[in-house]
């Protein structure tokens, strides 16, 4: 659709016929699962099994997505619109099959189809492998973000890179350690993927830039090594409509595929070495979720990625036939977190070196070009300080240098004069305030020495706005960390999109009884509240309607078992569906305080310990499911993994308490098992300390499938609260004002734990005492609250456990939970990712929906 020769060649009857159209109806779905078995297959009918049926039905899916897909980038090369671009590192797609054919409508009838050939749907659904190219809410959101922007026939693409491998697998053994293992998703090869040999750019490494003397600023760049970049694209489907959006995952390749000098030479090391580290490039995606410190693959990942994204928009945008400077009226662009940053300078430096646009111009487009999402205020996630000129692209660094030395330096100076603090702690690479331009060097090579940047000024000085994921969170981007940059631009430059999640697959197909629930009671088209989830509040009306809301508890009801089903056939656990569903599920980490949870557990086990077995009878039975990685050089997170593991072991086999409480692991959480987990819950649990969680989407999800919410007063969950009523939430803890000092007072003052909380004391010295296991082996792990207590788990340990006993006492109450099931679900609205994604489309990017005839 992009290319510029004469169409068609040849006859265009011929062409024409041989077109083809969208199948639908299940004789023609039926023919095209045949045709893929008996030619992309190659085998025949009576050796296909589930997962070749899978494979089958998915081509046959894919099939519609690309003629889809080809209308609708042939829809927006002709209207020729401003286009934007998402760019994130990670996209935690999950399966795709089951959403595919939500969206396109076509469930019903692949369903039919698949049973006359002898097959079940949900057999077949569950042969597709995650796409787990993320490691948690950051992913996810891109994900979301994919199906609105598609679902809202919004012209926009997402950029990301193509990893062998993605997020571990997680295997937990029998003494409660995790052990990581390679993800091998593509192994079964991914029918969703396009490979698009057609579409490749050359990425640059090392080498050196020389400066031309001919006043422009221009340098050219040259040697070290190339790597081919080369395009994947993923269709994405939208809700209820043709538009199908792109996103477009490289992969790296040896430019040229090995030395034969060297191999002819007898050196076979040396002539795979450069094809191999080319293409370990995008060999796998990095487990850390919250740190990113200065690894040099990591940083090649981030340049080869920004570059070859901007050369494919920058070629788009060229077939447009404008003059550059228009550049920012034809294409915005999103920085997932800081991770594109290299794309400010990148985009300077094609800008600048290859349009030959004076600097100043160029900053312009740049600065105009640019939208920056933070996502973590936490101190520990800021480190993501880069080696940057040691590493690779020196033609970057030149740009950055000319940029820091010359403008950033002379502008901060001139707003605040002689003030060198303030020029200090905004430098874009730290340690240097420079007062003077520097003097370049008409040379800058690689062997340069190291200097840390700070990416998170130089995405905030390169973009036109800066967001971040929920009200408090911006609050804290503009008072902490970009406070200086704020007194520099004024607060306009700043704003806050809170984060949403998409219906489609958090509810639509996570839990298809509630949704035929909400559409029959709705009295509406699925699509007309799917896509418009403000509707849910019609639900509101039918709050005292009893029969209403036995439909309502009954759909729980068999959402938990469900879930007990699966956890029997996959973990051969037996689950009481008749108790209290407790449920978190995120990444492992001590400021989300999983451990707060535990001890909170290890505390109900040591009261139910000390009733009478008469009292305990009163007690409302509980199941608390824990899932979750950590990431594999985190300590501390792996250490109460372990701790979990092991006081499920002690407290599902105690028979004084286990028909009251039990605890459950499950291993290798991903969005499949989410979706799973998340209808069945009838509690979950957000409770990081106040002020650390930027965001948080799970929260959104429970809620929106009538689960309710136990959390501090944080992130989103503060959100939610205004929207569903402080009634229908359970909250706890200190709030965000108060953290720093106590922070202050636990290092300077500190009280001993038996003074703050001697429940918490107890429950301390028993884990101490070896009651779960290896006496010593958690030290460290209570170190962390004994000392310092950067998280305060002393603090808030009281007002927890006072929370969960108001959760008990509301949850007897069966009407009243209902109602609160409901009220809860029908107020989520605000929270769907269509409002989100019509945020950034309207305040950011100006970009206007163009539906696909
Ligand atoms: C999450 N951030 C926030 N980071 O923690 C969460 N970081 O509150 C928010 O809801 C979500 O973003 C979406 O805005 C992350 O998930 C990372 O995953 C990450 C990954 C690599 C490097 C740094």
């Amino acid at each position: 659709s992009e290319g510029k020769e004469k169409w068609p060649r040849g006859e265009e009857s011929v062409w024409k016929d041989g077109l083809r159209s969208l199948d639908t109806g299940v004789p023609s779905i039926t023919k095209s699962i045949v045709n893929h078995v008996q030619t992309s297959l190659a085998r025949q009918p009576h050796e296909i099994d589930d997962l070749g049926a899978y494979q089958a039905a998915a081509l046959s899916v894919r099939d519609n997505l690309i003629i889809n897909w080809n209308e609708t980038q042939l829809h927006y090369s002709r209207t020729a619109g401003k286009r934007a671009y998402y760019l994130s590192l990670e996209f935690l797609m999950g399966r795709a099959l089951d959403n595919a054919l939500l969206n396109l409508g076509l469930k019903q009838e692949y369903t039919e189809g698949v049973d006359k050939l002898g097959f079940n749907m949900e057999d077949l659904l569950a042969q597709e492998r995650d796409a787990g190219l993320g490691n948690g809410g950051l992913g996810r959101l891109a994900a979301c973000y994919l199906d609105s922007s598609a679902s809202q026939e919004l012209p926009v693409w997402g950029y990301g890179l193509r990893y062998r491998y993605g997020i571990f697998q997680q295997l937990i053994s029998p003494d409660g350690q995790q052990l990581e293992a390679p993800d091998p998703w593509l192994e079964n090869s991914n029918p969703w993927e396009l490979p698009r040999i057609d579409v490749s750019y050359e990425v640059r490494f090392h080498g050196f830039a020389e400066r031309l003397n001919d006043g422009s600023g221009r340098a050219i760049w040259e040697g070290g090594q190339e790597v081919l970049a080369v395009a994947y694209d993923v269709p994405i489907p939208g809700c209820n409509t043709r538009n199908t959006n792109n996103l477009r995952l490289w992969e790296s390749k040896p430019k040229r595929g090995f030395d034969l000098n060297s191999f002819n030479a007898g050196d076979y090391e040396r002539a795979v070495e450069s094809s191999n580290s080319a293409a370990a490039i995008t060999s796998v995606l990095y487990p850390n979720d919250h740190t990113t410190f200065g690894k040099e693959l990591r940083l090649k990942q981030q340049y080869f990625w920004t570059a070859a994204s901007l050369a494919d928009i920058m070629r788009r945008f060229k077939n447009l036939g404008r003059p550059i400077t228009d550049f920012p009226q034809f294409v915005s662009i999103q920085l997932n977190d800081t991770h594109p940053t290299l794309a400010v300078p990148e985009l300077m430096r094609l800008l600048v070196d290859d349009e030959d646009v004076p600097w100043n111009a160029a900053w312009n487009i740049v600065t105009e070009t640019f939208f920056f999402t933070n996502h973590t205020v936490l101190p520990r996630s800021r480190h993501g300080l880069y080696p940057l000129c040691n590493i690779s692209c020196p033609g970057e660094f030149h740009a950055l240098q000319r940029y820091s030395g010359v403008k950033a330096v002379i502008s901060v100076e001139r707003k605040f004069p002689g003030d060198r603090e303030r020029l200090a702690r905004m430098s874009l690479i730290e340690g240097i305030v420079m007062l003077q331009p520097i003097d370049h060097d008409s040379k800058v090579s690689s062997e340069s020495v190291p200097q840390n940047v700070r990416m998170a000024h130089l995405a905030c000085i390169g973009s036109r706005k800066v967001n971040g994921v929920a009200e408090l969170h911006s609050e804290l981007v503009q008072t902490t960390i970009l406070k200086d940059f704020v007194d520099f631009y004024g607060v306009s430059k700043f704003g806050n999109v809170t984060n949403g999640i998409t219906p489609r697959r958090w509810l639509d197909q996570c839990n298809p009884e509630l949704s035929r629930l909400i559409t029959m009671t709705l009295n509406v088209e699925k699509s007309v509240w799917l896509k418009d989830l403000t509707k849910l509040e019609g639900l509101l009306d039918c709050v005292e309607d009893e029969d209403f809301r036995e439909d309502w508890a009954a759909v729980k009801q068999a959402n938990k078992e469900r879930l007990a089903h699966h956890m029997q056939v996959t973990l051969g656990l037996n689950v009481n569906t008749k108790a209290m569903f407790d449920v978190q599920i995120k990444r492992l980490h001590e400021y989300k305080r999983q451990t707060l949870n535990i001890l909170g557990v290890i505390h109900r086990y040591l009261t139910l310990k000390s009733m009478t077995p008469e009292e305990r009878k009163t007690v409302t039975p509980r199941n608390v499911f824990f899932a979750g990685k950590a990431a594999p050089g985190y300590y501390i997170a792996k250490l109460t993994i372990r701790l979990i593991v092991n006081v499920a072991r002690v407290v599902n086999s105690d028979p004084d308490t286990k028909d009251y409480l039990n605890v459950f692991f499950l291993p290798d959480y991903s969005v499949t098992l989410a979706e799973v987990l998340i209808p069945a819950s009838d509690i979950s649990q957000h409770i990081s300390t106040a002020g650390t969680e930027a965001s948080g989407t799970s929260n959104m999800k429970f809620c929106l499938n009538g689960g309710l919410l136990l959390g501090t007063v944080d992130g989103a969950n503060i959100e939610i609260a205004e929207e569903v009523g402080p009634s229908n939430v359970f909250f706890f803890g200190h709030l965000t004002p108060a953290v720093e000092d106590l922070r202050y007072q636990h290092i300077y003052h500190p009280v001993p734990v038996e003074q703050k909380s001697p429940a918490l004391a107890k429950v301390l010295d028993k884990i101490s005492s070896g009651l779960f296991g290896d006496r010593g082996v958690y030290e460290p792990l209570l170190d962390t609250i004994r000392q310092g207590d950067y998280y305060l788990i002393t603090e808030d340990f009281d007002s927890y456990i006072e929370a969960l006993r108001m959760v008990d006492e509301a949850y007897n109450d069966r009407t009243e939970w209902i109602k609160k099931s409901i009220r809860t679900t029908a107020k989520m609205g605000k929270f769907s990712s269509d409002r989100a994604i019509q945020d950034y489309a309207q305040e950011y990017w100006n970009i206007e929906s163009t539906k696909v005839k």
